[in-house]
């Protein structure tokens, strides 16, 4: 587990958190209902084609053509699923003195409501596939199929559903930019300020005046066969509730294979950022794996991370509970 990094945010709120499942014998209904709530069903194949078609412009690696096309791909589609999508410029610094241009993309829900929450993923890949057992790899790009297009390819299945039939609150599906451009090596405490600085820019700069939410869940790395979502660790201290809700929702509706009752480490991502900032609780819906040695995604930052390593039903298992979780709010 060294790769994860320790985050010391003095404003994190703490709530109490009990881990234990509420129903153990979660069944493979995956009808998805809650008592009066029609949860329509989350279409995998059409999830998926999304995450092939962004893997085919090839790494979106700030800079690249690649990198632009997918930004003009992702804010069309949610251009026709919403009415309100705000594409937001930002430019950063890197590590290494490099200015990014980066673009945010956010879909809003109703955004007149104050009642809203907030699912987001990043969108573009890592320039270096920096853990990438084959050294000569290592300062190849990613493809980024996992680390980078599922999260996306769900939110836009998500954004497809909630054109048909909109959820009774408002939520704002915020697709970040610059997440994965963080220095190459392992350098421990001190490094947290170089990943999400797509994230970082929205949570100082929302794109709505004194924007707020009642809570938030960040998907990272959530398209891969067999994926294991545990209980990551800085959510946990800082948002349980919402994480406990989550899980108990995606291990009522048939998805306990992928959501585990476990504990992982603590993750330094987007969602600290708006946590730090806006003090909205944010919970990392990430996959981890205690078996390898970066604590992550087998191929997390590899050139495997390609879309071999996806399953539809993995997207299908995220997407039907991010629904299910949506249409049961009031
Ligand atoms: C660190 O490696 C410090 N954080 C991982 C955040 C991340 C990168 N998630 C996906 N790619
Ligand atoms: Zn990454």
């Amino acid at each position: 587990m060294k790769y994860f990094l320790f985050a010391v945010i003095s404003t994190f709120l703490f709530s109490c958190n009990n881990t234990a499942p509420k129903n153990g014998s979660a069944t493979a209904d995956t009808t998805a209902k809650k008592p009066g709530v029609e949860v329509p069903s989350f279409n995998k194949d059409s999830a998926y084609s999304y995450v092939v078609a962004q893997v085919s412009f090839g790494p979106r690696v700030p800079g690249s053509k690649a990198h632009e096309k997918c930004a003009a791909y992702i804010s069309e589609r949610m251009k026709s699923w919403c009415k309100d999508v705000v594409v937001q410029k930002c430019r950063m610094a890197a590590f290494n003195g490099k200015l990014l241009e980066g673009k945010n993309i956010i879909a809003s829900y109703k955004p007149g409501l104050k009642n809203r929450i907030i699912l987001c993923t990043h969108w573009e890949s890592r320039p270096w596939a920096d853990h990438d057992p084959d050294p000569k790899n290592r300062n190849k790009p990613v493809d980024a199929a996992n680390d980078g297009a599922s999260g996306v390819g769900i939110l836009m299945e998500v954004a497809r559903q909630f054109s048909m039939k909109e959820p009774t609150i408002g939520v704002d599906l915020v697709l970040f930019d610059l997440e994965d451009y963080g220095p190459p090596q392992d350098q421990s405490n001190g490094a947290d300020k170089w990943w999400g600085l797509g994230s970082q820019y929205w949570a100082q700069n929302p794109h709505v005046k004194g924007y707020s939410a009642r809570y938030g869940i960040l998907l990272d790395m959530v398209g891969a066969a067999g994926a294991t979502f545990l209980l990551e660790g800085i959510s946990q201290q800082n948002a349980g509730d919402i994480q406990q809700k989550v899980w108990d929702i995606a291990n009522r509706i048939g998805y306990s294979s992928y959501f585990l009752y476990e504990r992982g480490g603590m993750v330094t991502d987007d969602h600290i950022f708006i946590m730090k900032y806006l003090n909205i609780p944010v919970i990392d819906l990430i996959h981890l794996d205690k078996n390898t040695d970066s604590g992550f995604y087998p191929y997390w930052h590899t050139t495997h991370d390609n879309l071999e390593s996806i399953d539809a039903n993995t997207l299908k298992a995220v997407g039907q509970t991010l629904l299910t979780v949506s249409y049961g709010e009031k």
